[in-house]
């Protein structure tokens, strides 16, 4: 499957960032493409400056508002992001048509962090614009929730994140949620680490990008993974788990193999799904996804249907009511690894918390407001008395 990736704010900048550098991989190691242009917008210049991987000229690297916001971003006001984008959305369209093999791609991903201001307003303009210039192609969206601290030192956070996922689930085809806070959970070495959060954010889209854009007829699986399956799974409210088991780097070249062989295998290949499906990109249930894909990544000596089968049980067990497709992709490495996608969410406790706890907080932002201007008044007026030097 191929992708146009357009980044919004840094965030979403530098997660495209990564992507760019996963396309760089798949070239270098797959001789395959699987993106067809990388793009980053920004009202900010310096963040457009600090990526690496996608092309520094202005055809890559967009820089919209620049008359109202000097190139400074527009600090947390997603309101602004979402009227410049309006204003310069043009730009984007004109960018990402001129992309090289344009025609060739499959869908978008539109990624940017929800609690900021230029990539949360603009993502959702811009997902808007492209679906309708781009009637034939799907529009993905790739929100990335806050951490927990952020949401406890500003209301912002949490008005923006529920703003603009309101607007991306009313717009996009699919809504991939990301939340920051999972990976700290995982491992809170990570905090202030953001390149190595964004490598694990993106590096899930590998193997399930590469699948289907094989042309050796040694990496075509017995159940090809195309972008067909992928379109098909994808609607809603989506979240990916990702998981990795180390194989032994030497095997003997002798010796049968015997059921013990196979069973390792099959263990090897329970062990990845748990740790996917235990590190998904958000919390969810998914018994509530209606939806579900899973890809099986090895080198073809280490799998087997026996191992596709016990996964495939094993997701049907947790996820009842989902349709489940699924695909094997036989290819080099030491390792085996899963990708899983559960879409079609019909509950998301955190989407549903901004919800509830937006119209709180502006309630409580308005009571603050009327209070300060209260205060400044009575300052005005005692200031009456006092004679004036103007
Ligand atoms: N995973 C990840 N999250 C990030 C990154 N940069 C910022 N964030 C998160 O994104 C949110 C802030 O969004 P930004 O992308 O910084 O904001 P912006 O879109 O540039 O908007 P303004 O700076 O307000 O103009 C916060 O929740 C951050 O934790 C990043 O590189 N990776
Ligand atoms: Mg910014």
């Amino acid at each position: 499957m191929k992708l146009v990736v357009v980044g919004f704010g840094q965030c979403g900048g530098r997660i495209a960032d990564e992507f760019s550098r996963l396309n760089a991989r798949a070239r270098f190691r797959r001789r395959i493409d699987i993106l067809v242009g990388t793009f980053a917008v920004n009202t900010d210049i310096a963040d457009l400056c600090s990526l690496s991987s996608i092309k520094s000229d202005y055809k890559h690297r967009l820089l919209i508002g620049n008359r109202q916001t000097g190139g400074h971003g527009v600090g947390k006001i997603n309101e602004l992001g979402a009227q410049i984008a309006r204003e310069d959305g043009d730009k984007v369209i004109d960018a990402v048509r001129s992309a090289k093999r344009f025609y060739e791609a499959d869908a978008f991903l539109l990624i940017a962090g929800a609690a900021g201001g230029t990539g949360s307003g603009s993502m959702p303009i811009m997902a808007q614009t492209i679906k309708e210039r781009f009637k034939d192609k799907p529009v993905y969206t790739l929100a990335v929730l806050p951490f927990g601290h952020e949401e406890k030192t500003d209301a912002r956070t949490f008005y923006n994140s529920a703003t603009c996922l309101k607007a991306v689930d009313s717009i996009s085809d699919a809504v991939f949620l990301v939340d920051n806070q999972r990976f700290i959970e995982k491992d809170s070495s990570l905090i202030n680490n953001m390149t190595a959060i964004n490598r694990l954010i993106a590096e899930p889209f590998y193997d399930l990008l590469c699948a289907g854009e094989e042309k050796k007829a040694k990496h075509i699986g017995a159940r090809l993974l195309d972008a067909g399956d992928i379109i098909q799974t994808l609607a809603g409210w989506t979240v990916l788990g990702y998981g990795v088991s180390q194989l032994p780097m030497i095997r003997l070249p002798f010796g049968r193999p015997d059921f013990r062989k196979k069973s390792t295998e099959t263990h090897n290949g329970i062990q990845a799904l748990d740790q996917a499906m235990s590190n998904l990109s958000l919390t969810c249930n998914p018994n509530d996804s209606a939806s579900m894909l899973y890809l099986l990544s090895a080198p073809a000596k280490e799998m087997n249907m026996d191992m596709v089968k016990e996964l495939g049980d094993y997701l049907g067990e947790v996820a009842p009511k989902a349709i489940i497709r699924y695909g094997d992709y036989p290819r080099g490495g030491t390792t085996l690894t899963i990708t899983v996608i559960l879409s079609q969410l019909n509950s998301v406790g955190k989407v549903k918390h901004y919800y509830d706890e937006t119209p709180n907080l502006i309630q409580e932002k308005d009571r603050r407001q009327a209070e300060g201007e209260a205060k400044l008044k009575e300052l005005a007026d005692a200031s009456m008395k006092v004679p004036s030097l103007m």
